[in-house]
């Protein structure tokens, strides 16, 4: 661990603290003020996570309230509205209120994302030992992971599919260029606030048509299963489902239920895994051209989260994350999309920069392999960001300069949580 002197360190955990103070709107936090001013799904996840060693209070709150737009279907909602506050695409185009498996008083997208919420409730449990809460929100999230089980094994091989970029997190990535040429190009003439570092518009008219054909479907999963023209088995998205098992298979015991399912679902995602997505790393595979997306991305990093994977495996990934496609060659980690790749560019959200929640994820996932310098590596690393550019939405993996908005709430919390490992007791 590099030595830094305590006050720094104080300084920046009360900065990172005021960000979320900022940024709670007294129900939920919001990643950043003004673009994204409604509760994110694994944006909350992330703030629990952060936030659990400082205010646990808070973390449960934050996670009940993302809970409150959870569907009847089980499906957890990438977005929860909890203000008029306008945003593009808004309540008005997601229609949740039509459904009869939405909450009734809450507003929410009809889309998911990564299902990180056991995982951020476990982390809870581990450092707030809150059983209550475990107890009331475990049936919550049982029923989460039966819907991916269910609803979006659309490859019926124990993946989850995605079926819109969004339901990544990793929006613009170039692993979704190939099946998104497959979408019909409609011009909505939609715009958003700093286009320049994100979507073509072609493809933000598709990802507006991908939202609106699964509405119009009644968000049905036989439509999803047979018609949407995207769907995606994700190794970040079915990664962190797994490591969400296994946090759920530790759960289970203190809300009285039986470990056993979860691991049982660990292991078939671990299997589908290695069988569907690996070759020489893992890779997204597109279900519609049934074949694996050759390009190289943070997200396929996304299986090391679990403890189980096969040892040959683990050593492959890792070797690629340190080498010169990725972390090797550039003086931050990690960059979202392998350097050498035609696509990659250090500009352009998820599709170059570095990211602190993809760092945090790889940072666990070195923990539960014992790669303690890979560990430290990447919360030194992460560290050096933000004290240089401040709590930004990512950074140039090259110069660490900041990029996207400011006051991003899971640069901040996750920030707390990296200070609390690496501050001297
Ligand atoms: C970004 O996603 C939204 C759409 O949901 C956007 O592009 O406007 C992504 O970075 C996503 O991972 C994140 O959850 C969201 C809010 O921070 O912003």
């Amino acid at each position: 661990m590099e030595a830094r002197p305590a006050v720094d360190d104080a300084a920046l955990g009360r900065e990172a603290l005021s960000v979320l103070e900022a940024n709670w709107t007294g129900t939920a936090t919001v990643p950043a003020p003004g673009l994204y001013p409604h509760q994110w799904s694994w944006d909350s996840a992330f703030v629990a996570i952060g936030l659990a060693r400082h205010r646990p209070d808070r973390a449960r709150a934050e996670l009940l309230s993302l809970l409150n737009g959870q569907w009847s279907t089980g499906m957890v909602p990438h977005i929860v509205f909890h203000t008029p506050e306008a945003y593009f695409p808004g309540p008005s185009v997601w229609r949740s209120q039509d459904h009869e498996a939405a909450p009734r008083g809450v507003l929410t997208s009809g889309l998911t994302a990564p299902p990180l919420h056991a995982l951020a409730i476990w982390w809870l449990w581990r450092h707030a030992g809150d059983a209550d809460l475990v107890r009331q929100v475990y049936p919550a999230l049982s029923a989460q992971h039966a819907y991916l089980s269910t609803a979006r094994d659309l490859g019926g091989a124990g993946l989850a599919a995605i079926v819109h970029p969004w339901e990544s997190g990793m929006d613009d990535s170039p692993a979704w260029d190939q099946p998104l040429a497959a979408v019909p190009e409609t011009r909505y003439g939609y715009r958003n606030v700093d286009l320049e570092q994100r979507h073509p518009d072609s493809d933000h008219d598709r990802y507006v048509w991908l939202a609106l054909a699964y509405r119009n479907s009644g968000y049905r999963p036989e439509y999803l299963r047979d018609e949407h023209p995207f769907a995606i088995e994700d190794p970040m998205f079915n990664g962190i489902w797994l490591a969400s098992c296994q946090a759920m298979a530790e759960l289970a015991p203190v809300a009285g239920a039986d470990p056993v399912p979860h691991l049982e679902q660990a292991e078939r995602i671990r299997h589908a895994l290695l069988e569907r997505l690996w070759d020489g790393c893992f890779y997204a595979r597109d279900l519609r051209a049934d074949h694996l997306i050759k390009v190289c991305t943070v997200g396929g990093f996304g299986p090391l989260l679990d403890p189980g994977l096969p040892s040959d495996r683990v050593s492959a990934a890792i070797d690629i994350l340190e080498s010169a496609r990725f972390m090797g060659a550039t003086g931050y980690p990690v960059p979202s999309c392998e350097i050498r790749a035609a696509q990659f560019d250090r500009t352009r959200y998820w599709r170059g920069p570095s990211w602190v929640n993809t760092n945090w994820l790889l940072r666990r996932a070195a923990a539960v392999h014992d790669r303690v310098a890979l560990g430290q590596q990447l919360a030194n690393g992460t560290l050096r960001l933000v004290r240089q550019a401040g709590f930004r939405e990512c950074f140039d993996p090259f110069d660490g300069s900041g990029r996207g908005c400011r006051d991003f709430s899971w640069s901040a919390a996750l920030t707390l949580d990296l200070l609390a490992d690496t501050v001297e007791p």
